[in-house]
C-alpha cells in the first residue's frame, strides 16, 4: 500500500543530525559507501556527489514526514502539470531551503573541500526553455515553502535545453547531456510504472443502461517510469515531490521479432519507444507540429493522471469525489489533452456517466495561458490526432458537440459565433484547437499579468468570455525570493537583514519596511558597495567565458531573455550603435557595459541572425580604440539559471522593451527590479504593475502603449518613414546596412537593415526615438549616484507584490480551493532536524 497512513513503530526514523560533525561524517561516509571512492583519490566531482547524497538523505527524511501528514489529514492536493521545469542547480538551493547551508560549508571546509569549487561542477537541470519553465520551478518551491500539498508532474528529458556555444559570432547548439555523471537528486521508482498507449482503434459497446462505453484496443504501448525529485520548502518546512516520467520499452516490446527469431533486432528496437522522453523541444513561445511532440504531451499526461487516480483510490476516496480531493493546473495548453484523458478514465475505466464525468472534469481542471501570439497556439491536425489518439478524438468531438449545443441554446442563431468557439478549426484543414479544449474543460482560466488577462478577454478568448465571463481571472506571475534574492544576492540580503531583520524572507510584504532606508546615506553607500562586488563577480565570469575584460565601475545595462523579434534585442542593439557613433563623434557619453544573453530556437533563423549581428557589432565596438573603455558590448553565451543568478545582482539597468501587447508578463523584469536594477521598459506585461509598485519616478517607461501599437499597425506606415525625422537613426541604420560592423557577412547586416526598414512587425524604428530619450534619462539619473541608489533601493523595497508566494496564494484561494498544510518543525531540542 503506497499511501498508508498508519505509522508502523518498527519503521520509525532515527533522524539524521544536521550539525557540522554529523554532516562531515555523512559526507565522508557517502564518499566511500555511495560514490565508492577512497577519499585520498576523490576528485572535486566525487565530493560534489558525496555532499549531495548526504543532503538528499536529509531531504527525503522530511519528505516522508510531509507525505504522511498529508495522508493523515485528508488534504486536498494540487497537481501542477507542466512540460517544462527550469530548475537550475539543486545543491545550493536545497542546502539553503533545508537551513543547513552554512553548517554544510563548515563541514566541507573541515574536510578540506571548497564549497564554491565543487558547486559549480553541478549541471543545471534545464528541463525548460524560459519563463514558462522557470515559473513552474518557482511555483513548486513556493508550494513547499508555504506548506501547500503540491505535486509537480513533467518529463525527465534525457537531454535538456541545448548548450549554446558561440562560434564565428554565431550560435551553435550542443546537446545537453545533463545526466552523464548520474543525478544524486532523483529517486528512481521502477515500481511506479504505467502503460501509455498510442495508435490502435476504438471498439464501442452499447451497455444495458443506454450508455456507450469504449475500448481502446491494439496500438503500441510505452511504459512511463517515475523519477522523484523532492522539493524542499525554505527553512526546513515541507518537502513536496516533483515526479518526472521517463519512457521505457514495455517488457513485451519484442514479441513480434522474437517470434521471427530476431532477438538482436528486438532488443535494438526498444530504443525507439524510449525516444519519447529523449529531448526537450527548444522552442519558446512557438507551437511545434511534430508527432513526437504530441506523443510527449500525451505520454506525461496519461502517466500523471493514472498516478493521480491511483493515489485517490489508495486513499480510499470514492471516484465521485475526485474534484474535492484534487485540483489540476494545466501550465499552458501543452498538457491540455488531460481533459480528454480524464474523461476517458472516468468513462471507460470507471464507467461513470458522461454528464457526471464532465462535471468532475471541469471542477478538477484549470488552465494558465502564457501568450497571445498566434504562432504559439497549439492546434493539431484532426487526422493526426485520430491516428495517434483515436479514443481521445472521439471524446473531443463529443465535448465539442455538448458545448455547441449549450451555446446554441443560449445564443440562438449566432452561427458565426459557434464556428469561432468550436474546438475544431474547419478553416485551416480541420485542426483541434487545444486552447479551446482547455478553456471548455476548466472552471478557471488565468492570464499571467493584468494587461495580458485583459487582452485575453478582449481578443483570443473574447467569445468564450461572453459565454462564461466569470471563468477568466488574472494571476500575476511572481518569482521566488529564496533563489533570486537570498541565494543570488547574499550582499543585498545581508544589507536588508542588518536594517530590518530577516522576517521578510517568509513574508516579502515586510520588505516595505526597508523603504525608509532609501533616504539613508549609509544604506545607499552600502548598496553601491554590494553592487560593485556583484559586478566584480560578473566581470570575472564574463572574462572566463568570453575573454573580454570589462570594468566593474560603470553602468551595467542588461537584456537577458530568449532571443525573439517581439522582445526587440535589435532595439537595444541600435542604441549600442548610437552610443558608438556618439563616442566616435567625440561626444561625452556615460560609460557602460551592455550585456546581452539568451538562446535562439535552433529553427528560428531570424533570432539566430540577431545573435550573429549582436556579436559582430560587439566585436567592432570592443576593439575600437576610440571607445577607450567607455563602451563594451558583451554577448554572454549559454544563458541559463545558474548564469542568471550571477548576472541579475550585478545589473543597474534592466531592459524590458518588448512591443507593448506581446510579452504576457515577463519574470526577469521582477528578478532584476528586486535586486535593485532600474527598469527601462514599455507598458507591456507585468512592467505596468511594476511601475505601479515602484512609482513612476523610479522606472523609465517609454514607447507606444498596446492600444497605440494596434492603431499604428492599422495605419500601415512604412517603418523606414521613421528615419525622416531622425538623422542619427538614419545614419545608424545605414551603417548597419552598408556592413560597417560586418566581419565578412555583409549580406546578413543588409538583410537585418532591410527587415527593420521594410518588414518589422514589432515597430523597432517607430519606438526608437522614445527609447533613445528614455536611455538618456537613465544616463542622467545614473550620474547622480545618490539619486540612482535611492531609486534602486525603493525598487527593492517595493517589489514585494512580485513574490511567487503571493502568486501561489492567489491560485490556492481563487482557483484550487486548497489550504496550506505546514508540517510542524521537529522539536527544537533535537538539534536542527
Ligand atoms: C514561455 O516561456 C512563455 C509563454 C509561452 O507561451 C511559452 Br510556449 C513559453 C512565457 C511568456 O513569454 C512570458 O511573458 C511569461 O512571463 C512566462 O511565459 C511565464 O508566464
Amino acid at each position: 500500500m503506497t499511501e498508508s497512513t498508519q505509522p508502523n513503530p518498527r519503521h520509525r526514523l532515527s533522524p539524521l543530525t544536521c550539525d557540522a560533525p554529523g554532516l562531515r561524517q555523512s559526507i565522508r561516509d557517502a564518499l566511500v559507501r555511495v560514490v565508492g571512492k577512497d577519499p585520498d583519490l576523490a576528485t572535486p566531482r566525487d565530493w560534489l556527489h558525496a555532499v549531495s547524497f548526504a543532503i538528499r538523505e536529509r531531504i527525503i527524511e522530511r519528505r516522508v514526514v510531509t507525505r504522511r501528514q498529508f495522508a493523515e489529514e485528508d488534504v486536498k492536493r494540487v497537481y501542477y502539470l507542466s512540460m517544462e521545469y527550469l530548475i537550475g542547480r539543486m545543491l545550493e538551493a536545497n542546502l539553503r531551503n533545508m537551513g543547513i547551508f552554512e553548517v554544510t560549508q563548515q563541514a566541507l571546509q573541515d574536510l578540506g573541500v571548497d564549497f564554491r569549487e565543487i558547486a559549480r561542477l553541478e549541471e543545471d537541470a534545464a528541463l525548460g526553455n524560459g519563463g514558462l519553465g522557470r515559473l513552474a520551478a518557482c511555483i513548486l518551491e513556493s508550494m513547499a515553502t508555504q506548506g501547500y500539498p503540491g505535486y509537480g508532474y513533467g518529463i525527465r528529458y534525457e537531454y535538456g535545453m541545448f548548450q549554446q556555444h558561440i562560434e564565428h559570432f554565431r550560435q551553435v547548439e550542443h546537446p545537453d547531456n545533463w545526466l552523464r555523471y548520474g543525478n544524486p537528486w532523483e529517486f528512481p521508482r521502477p515500481e511506479k510504472t504505467f502503460p501509455v498507449r498510442f495508435y490502435g482503434y476504438v471498439v464501442e459497446h452499447h451497455r444495458p443502461d443506454g450508455e456507450t462505453s469504449c475500448n481502446w484496443e491494439n496500438g503500441e504501448e510505452v511504459l512511463a517510469m517515475a523519477y522523484d525529485y523532492p522539493t524542499a520548502g525554505y527553512e526546513r518546512r515541507n518537502v513536496n515531490n516533483l515526479r518526472l516520467w521517463a519512457a521505457k520499452a514495455t517488457r513485451d516490446f519484442d514479441l513480434r521479432y522474437f517470434n521471427e527469431g530476431d532477438y538482436i533486432r528486438a532488443v535494438a528496437d526498444k530504443n525507439e519507444s524510449e525516444t519519447i522522453s529523449m529531448v526537450l523541444y527548444p522552442n519558446d513561445a512557438t507551437a511545434i507540429g511534430k508527432e513526437l511532440r504530441l506523443k510527449q504531451e500525451y505520454f506525461f499526461v496519461s502517466a500523471s493522471l493514472q498516478d493521480i487516480f491511483d493515489r485517490h483510490r489508495q486513499l480510499e476516496y470514492p471516484i465521485e469525489e475526485l474534484a474535492d480531493k484534487a485540483a489540476i493546473q494545466l501550465n499552458d495548453t501543452h498538457p491540455a489533452i488531460a481533459v480528454a484523458e480524464c474523461m476517458r478514465l472516468l468513462l471507460d475505466e470507471h464507467r461513470i456517466p458522461w454528464d457526471q464525468a464532465w462535471t468532475i472534469t471541469q471542477n478538477l481542471f484549470s488552465y494558465t495561458n502564457h501568450t497571445l501570439m498566434p504562432e504559439a497556439l497549439e492546434t493539431w491536425p484532426v487526422a493526426l490526432m485520430e491516428r495517434v489518439l483515436p479514443r481521445h478524438m472521439g471524446i473531443i468531438y463529443r465535448i465539442n458537440h455538448e458545448f455547441i449545443e449549450e451555446v446554441r441554446h443560449r445564443f440562438p442563431g449566432e452561427h458565426e459565433f459557434f464556428r469561432r468557439l468550436s474546438i475544431i478549426d474547419e478553416e485551416h484543414g480541420r485542426r483541434v484547437r487545444m486552447a479551446h479544449l482547455a478553456v471548455i474543460g476548466s472552471h478557471r482560466v488565468n492570464g499571467v499579468a493584468a494587461l495580458h488577462t485583459s487582452l485575453l478577454k478582449q481578443t483570443l478568448f473574447a467569445d468564450f468570455s461572453r459565454v462564461w465571463p466569470e471563468r477568466f481571472v488574472n494571476v500575476t506571475n511572481g518569482v521566488t525570493p529564496r533563489l533570486w534574492m537570498i541565494q543570488a544576492n547574499p550582499g543585498l540580503t545581508e544589507l536588508i537583514d542588518s536594517r530590518i531583520g530577516s522576517d521578510w524572507k517568509f513574508d516579502l510584504d515586510r520588505l516595505k519596511q526597508f523603504a525608509p532606508y532609501a533616504s539613508d546615506e549609509a544604506t545607499r553607500e552600502a548598496f553601491r558597495a554590494v553592487k560593485l562586488r556583484n559586478k566584480e563577480r560578473l566581470a570575472a565570469l564574463v572574462h572566463k567565458r568570453t575573454g573580454l575584460a570589462i570594468r566593474p565601475d560603470v553602468m551595467y545595462d542588461v537584456q537577458i531573455k530568449r532571443i525573439h523579434e517581439y522582445k526587440r534585442q535589435l532595439l537595444k542593439l541600435l542604441h549600442v550603435i548610437e552610443l558608438y557613433q556618439r563616442i566616435r563623434d567625440g561626444e561625452d557619453v556615460l560609460p557602460r557595459v551592455v550585456l546581452f544573453a539568451g538562446k535562439a530556437a535552433p529553427g528560428y533563423q531570424r533570432a539566430k541572425d540577431i545573435i550573429a549581428v549582436i556579436n559582430e557589432v560587439a566585436d567592432i565596438v570592443n576593439h575600437d580604440p576610440a571607445m577607450g573603455d567607455r563602451l563594451k558590448c558583451v554577448f554572454f553565451p549559454n544563458y541559463e539559471v545558474s548564469s542568471a543568478t550571477i548576472i541579475i545582482p550585478a545589473a543597474d539597468l534592466s531592459e524590458q522593451i518588448s512591443t507593448a501587447g506581446f510579452e504576457a508578463s515577463g519574470t526577469g523584469n521582477m528578478k532584476l527590479a528586486m535586486n535593485g536594477a532600474l527598469t527601462i521598459g514599455t507598458l507591456d506585461g507585468a512592467n505596468i504593475e511594476i511601475r505601479d509598485a515602484v512609482g513612476t519616478e523610479n522606472i523609465f517607461i517609454f514607447g507606444m502603449t498596446a492600444d497605440r501599437v494596434s492603431a499604428h499597425r492599422a495605419q500601415g506606415i512604412p517603418p523606414g518613414a521613421h528615419l525622416d525625422s531622425h538623422p542619427r537613426l538614419r545614419s545608424m541604420v545605414e551603417a548597419l546596412r552598408d556592413g560597417f560592423f560586418s566581419n565578412g557577412g555583409r549580406h546578413l547586416h543588409a538583410e537585418i537593415a532591410r527587415y527593420l526598414l521594410e518588414e518589422d512587425p514589432f515597430f523597432v524604428l517607430a519606438d526608437y526615438a522614445a527609447y533613445s530619450d528614455a536611455c538618456a534619462q537613465a544616463d542622467r539619473l545614473y550620474q547622480d549616484a545618490e539619486a540612482w541608489s535611492e531609486a534602486a533601493l525603493l525598487n527593492v523595497a517595493r517589489m514585494s507584490h512580485f513574490s511567487i508566494d503571493r502568486t501561489v496564494r492567489e491560485y490556492a484561494e481563487n482557483i484550487w480551493n486548497v489550504l496550506p498544510e505546514p508540517v510542524p518543525p521537529p522539536c527544537p531540542e533535537s538539534n536542527k532536524n
